[in-house]
């Protein structure tokens, strides 16, 4: 695998696309571009769209801009890996061989330069996710893909916008985040017990990374607020605000 490797997460892409949306994607872009450039690896952990589902001949058009871009880096030879979030599960083809090197639909343990990463979205680690938990895995299920995919698009989408619209809240209390991050540390702290290095995380819209016990944990932020993202170069992984002082 080709170093530096970036990992980004819960970009959004919106069903909506306005000038602000056209605006933060173009931002979007210019770190694309810089990832080309590096000659690096892109991952993204998830909730990239704010909404993906794929049908065996039918995509939603409105991301086209982005799919261009995207398609465009891994034709420039950039290893592109997604692991699938809670908002964009549901790909198929279009986006596992067309657009991206691989998809992954759990989380990924792997090795690059010899340390340890496990990869995850992040969603149902928390202890009270358990009614969320469940839900995961009916609509994770093949049943329910089955019947979700039998709706016409306009229909399916159309659920998905009114249910999005509904639950959008991105910004948490300092208070719940930081029930949130002593969650994630005990997660951490159990991943490293089993060898693990690295700790990466998306889905809790905060941006941090700090050392746990035998471990280090990053939860990646997002690119609504921080448009934060991590790099490994070979020895340390740090965290990084893109266009920060722009
Ligand atoms: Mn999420």
């Amino acid at each position: 695998m080709q170093l530096p490797v970036y990992f980004i997460s819960d970009i959004h892409l919106m069903l909506q696309y306005d000038e602000r949306e056209k605006k933060r994607q173009e931002k979007l872009f210019r770190f694309m571009d810089s990832v080309a450039q590096s000659g690096g690896t892109l991952f993204i952990i998830g909730d990239l769209f704010d909404f993906y589902f794929e049908y065996k001949h039918v995509i939603p058009k409105v991301y086209f801009p982005f799919y261009q871009k995207l398609y465009g880096l891994k034709n420039k030879g950039v290893e592109v890996h997604f692991v699938a979030g809670n908002h964009d599960y549901w790909t198929l083809d279009f986006m596992g061989q067309t657009l991206t090197t691989k998809v992954y639909f759990d989380d990924v343990a792997l090795d690059i330069h010899g340390k340890r990463f496990y990869l995850t979205h992040g969603d149902g680690i928390l202890s009270w996710d358990r009614g969320y938990r469940l839900l995961k895995g009916v609509i994770r299920s093949r049943l329910f893909i089955w019947l979700y995919r039998c709706l016409h698009p306009t229909i399916g989408y159309g659920i998905a916008q009114a249910i999005s619209k509904k639950g959008r809240h991105f910004e948490h209390s300092q208070e719940y985040n930081e029930k949130v991050l002593k969650e994630l540390r005990i997660f951490t702290e159990t991943i490293a017990a089993d060898g693990h290095d690295y700790v990466i995380t998306g889905h809790y819209h905060q941006a941090c990374i700090e050392n746990v016990n035998g471990g280090k944990l990053v939860v990646l932020g997002d690119w609504l607020q921080y448009f934060s993202y991590a790099v490994f170069e070979g020895n340390e992984l740090e965290l990084k605000f893109w266009e920060a002082n722009a």
